[in-house]
């Protein structure tokens, strides 16, 4: 007689095995046959950053451990889907979600088990698993080159839109690294930096017009780079000669850089967001287009983005040219398409967007909302935008604080004034951690 084992089903997200998810597992096992419903990327961006390691690597590690039968993806937050199809007799959970933000998942769990008479298992979540040692490990797992180069790739086609912020630091990196906001019991993060050649030159006491040479900007991306996990997009002004370009590439895949975006303009640069364009001059679509095909085929990794930039709206010209210039760009290569405007709406952008979108040759768009900063980032989503910069804020944010600091002092002739609008040093000691 054949014995019909019960059916048990995990949910784990698991970019890590620790002591947690065995205990879990062996409580499991003492049910019958352990199915893990293994969350994907898009189910955990729904509810927190995506995970370090990517599915099939996470995939491996539940496969191989001795009291799993089977892993199964679970694609959404929501069990419904997969507890219907398996219609396991257990679930086993840790008892942290009775507490948090998943109660209303979890109620949601116990009346779907009841149609069948399935049993909710919760065992005690372990503690005190030395999370200081994780931490450190994630670290040295995340900063490898080869899982950030990929995390930009992964974060567009898991999340509705991925939030990049202009870093010109390693301070403003670790900001954007550790800031968490909890609104509606849902955190948002930033999910990656913004080499800005205008912050990164402005900084520098420089001009944004390519002063600052490509060995300095990497210089200074390789100090984000030390410590901070998130990935880096790079602003590549023009991108330079195209026989320089595979060096250029070489270079920011080894430091770990996920994109590069590269703007179609030539001659001396200027910002494209001043008044006066004149004289500022757009390349040629076909010449351009071999600037994005010597990249894809420099690159090591497909996972490295290229972003083509797209003026037009900036020198004055209408929305033909740059549709006419997306589909060039995109047949030579572009994984992503930037359509930059410096006017005061996104009427302009929509209007590509929209138009573009009919297009087989349609790829992600990106926004740069500095002009038109009302947009939320839901009409972005609306709109069939993937990525969004905020392209310089944390600069403009910091310079008139610094001079209001340094004007105080000139004028009381002492700094009692501005000690108390301006943090602790002990703060200061204890943001930059050392362990
Ligand atoms: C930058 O931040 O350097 C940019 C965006 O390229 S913009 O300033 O709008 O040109
Ligand atoms: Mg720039």
């Amino acid at each position: 007689m054949k014995i019909i084992k019960k059916k048990v089903y995990v949910p784990l997200a698991v970019d890590f095995l620790h002591a947690g998810h065995i205990n879990i597992l062996k409580t499991a096992k003492k049910y019958g046959d352990v199915i893990v419903g293994l969350l994907s990327d898009e189910a955990i961006a729904n509810y927190k950053t995506i995970p370090i390691l990517k599915y099939k690597n996470r995939e491996l590690l539940v496969k191989n451990l001795k009291y799993v039968s089977k892993v199964i993806p679970q694609q959404s937050e929501d069990y419904t889907f997969n507890l219907n199809k398996i219609r396991p007799d257990f679930l086993v959970h840790g008892d942290d979600w009775k507490y948090d933000n998943r109660k209303k998942i979890r109620s949601k769990v116990i009346t779907i088990l009841k149609k069948w008479n399935g049993k909710l298992i919760e065992p005690k979540y372990t503690k005190n698993i030395s999370s200081s040692k994780i931490r450190s490990k994630i670290f040295e797992i995340a900063t490898l080159p080869q899982n950030r180069v990929s995390r930009l790739k992964r974060l567009m086609t898991s999340k509705k839109i991925v939030r990049i912020l202009e870093s010109h630091n390693s301070l403003t990196g670790l900001i954007i690294e550790n800031l968490k906001v909890e609104k509606n019991n849902i955190y948002t993060e930033f999910d990656g930096m913004w080499s800005s050649s205008l912050t990164d030159s402005a900084t520098k006491g420089k001009p944004d017009n390519s002063s600052l040479d490509f060995s300095s900007r990497i210089s200074s991306l390789n100090d984000m780079m030390d410590v901070t996990t998130k990935p880096l997009v790079f602003d590549a002004d023009n991108g330079g000669q195209l026989e320089h370009l595979p060096f250029l590439i070489r270079s920011l895949e080894r430091s770990g850089v996920s994109a590069i975006i590269m703007e179609d303009k030539i001659g001396l640069k200027k910002n494209s967001l001043f008044k006066n364009q004149s004289g500022t001059q757009q390349d040629k679509p076909k010449i351009f287009a071999k600037k994005i095909k010597k990249i894809c085929l420099s690159r090591q990794s497909n996972d490295f983005l290229v972003i083509a930039r797209i003026e037009s709206f900036i020198v004055g010209k209408g929305l033909k040219d740059a549709l006419s210039r997306a589909v060039i760009y995109s047949k030579a290569g572009a994984d992503a398409i930037l359509i930059h405007s410096k006017e005061k709406t996104p009427a302009e952008i929509f209007s590509f967007a929209k138009e573009f979108k009919k297009s087989k040759y349609f790829v992600p768009l990106v926004s740069v909302p500095s002009t038109y900063s009302k947009v939320y980032e839901k009409d972005l989503i609306r709109n069939g935008f993937k990525l969004v910069i905020y392209a310089n804020q944390l600069l403009r944010a910091a310079y008139p604080a610094m001079q209001n600091a340094a004007k105080t002092i000139l004028e009381k002739t002492r700094a009692f004034e501005i000690d108390k609008k301006i943090i602790p040093i002990k703060e200061i000691i204890n943001l930059i951690k050392n362990d």
